[in-house]
């Protein structure tokens, strides 16, 4: 445990910030629940195939009064995927580069969210009809604290209800309720959908939207998918809505990880109306939506800043109205204007106002010109362009030096199971 200290010093100086005052507290003593949507990208929000809106309850939802939509959020994840945007969202900590820290490390001790809103009397669990040793679900859960997990066996699963990986998200979210509603007040729930799962199978009666017509039929078959786990949202919306229990409850809604993959780059290309997808498209389609949805809220909007997984918990501590200054963690609170100034990806990439940076190059994050095409066009002279070029390689590289140490701390952390040699001052069960 000797690196703690210099671990809380780098975290205190580098990623400790002020948190957004107006809304500390919104949400203390709602219910949070949170929805973990598969395979949910950015890209797919606003679009249309064959003149048909792909997403349209989510497309409302982002300009809802009540809704904060983040148009520039990153997923973090590496191997791991969907358990690795839980581990970010729920440590705001990084994954690990090789392998799932769910396997490799769920034994550890972690300080996570479901831990200290305990101490406000929040029971936690998670809702997702799946076994529960996938991903090691289980001993993850309980050893970040999770009260309860209800997998498949909560669930009425029949060949009939059941398409890909298993029961589909409308009777799975219409199954959710009652579960949801026998569970004690104020309760964080996670809800993890999973339909819109690679290879994307739907039956037909499910498909509301045609399939894209490309040379992917992974991409073709994304789009009546998102849309299927669309309209099993906004039916999940109606029914809580009838049971009550909307108007205590603070919904989040988070895409975890790219369910398209680089392999299909031309027909997303096709599907972009783009001539190819170079190393910026790619680093810009990890962007996934985040919708933050309090009812009666009233000032909602689309905020554009970067962002990305690793700020959830912050935030939402922050919401709930929890002091979280001894905390450890590597993101900042979403509301806050107070950020780092950059959302590191688990491969060392990373993303600020101005650059994106990936495969050793940094681009123009507005435009996606690599920065040396930009200098060489709005320099007029060698000397003038040297001087510009040095200055751009001096900002990236330094914030390429703080986004390999906040990895290498978050990695120390979990290698060496640091959390075991803290005292949060909280107390235990
Ligand atoms: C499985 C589901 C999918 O339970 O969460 O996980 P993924 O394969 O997307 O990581």
């Amino acid at each position: 445990g000797n690196e703690i200290p210099e671990i809380q010093d780098f975290i205190q100086e580098n990623v400790d910030h002020e948190r957004s005052e107006e809304m500390n507290g919104v949400a203390e003593g709602k219910n949070v629940i949170f929805i973990n949507a598969e395979s949910l990208q950015h890209f797919a929000m606003d679009s249309e195939v064959n003149g048909e809106e792909v997403t349209p309850f989510l497309d409302d939802l982002a300009q809802d009064e009540d809704t904060y939509y983040f148009d520039n959020f990153y997923e973090q994840t590496g191997q791991g995927n969907t358990s690795d945007s839980e581990f970010l969202v729920e440590n705001s900590m990084y994954p690990l580069s090789r392998g799932a820290v769910f396997f490799t490390h769920g034994g550890n001790d972690y300080h996570s969210f479901p831990e200290m809103i305990e101490d406000k009397g929040y029971t936690s669990t998670v809702l997702h009809s799946n076994n529960k040793s996938f991903w090691n679900r289980e001993q993850m859960y309980n050893s970040m604290n999770i009260d309860e997990f209800k997998g498949e066996e909560s669930y009425d699963v029949s060949p009939e209800n059941s398409v890909g990986w298993g029961l589909k998200d409308k009777p799975y979210f219409e199954q959710s309720i009652p579960l949801l509603e026998e569970q004690e007040e104020p309760f964080y729930t996670k809800m993890i959908t999973l339909t819109n799962h690679f290879p994307f199978e739907l039956d037909e009666e499910d498909a509301t939207i045609d399939k894209f017509d490309s040379n992917s039929n992974t991409l073709n078959n994304y789009i009546p998918t998102v849309r299927y786990m669309d309209e099993s949202i906004e039916q999940f919306f109606d029914d809580l809505k009838d049971s009550g229990m909307y108007e205590d409850s603070v919904i989040v809604i988070m895409g975890d990880h790219i369910g398209i993959s680089e392999n299909h780059n031309n027909a997303m290309a096709q599907f972009l109306d783009k001539d190819e997808i170079t190393p910026y498209d790619q680093v810009q389609l990890q962007r996934v939506p985040l919708f933050i949805h309090i009812p009666g809220d009233g000032n909602g909007e689309q905020i554009d800043k970067i962002s990305g997984q690793i700020d959830l918990k912050p935030t939402m501590l922050n919401m709930l109205g929890i002091e979280s200054d001894e905390d450890i963690y590597f993101g900042n609170d979403l509301f806050s204007d107070d950020r780092k100034d950059y959302i590191a990806l688990r491969n060392g990439d990373f993303i600020t106002d101005d650059y994106v940076s990936t495969a050793g190059a940094c681009y123009d994050r507005e435009t996606g010109e690599p920065m040396d095409q930009v200098i060489e066009e709005e320099t007029n002279s060698e000397e003038e362009a040297s001087e510009k070029s040095e200055e751009v390689q001096n900002t990236c590289e330094a914030v390429q030096d703080q986004v390999d140490t906040e990895l290498s701390y978050s990695d120390a952390l979990i290698y060496g199971d640091l959390f075991r040699f803290i005292d949060f001052g909280e107390e235990e069960e």
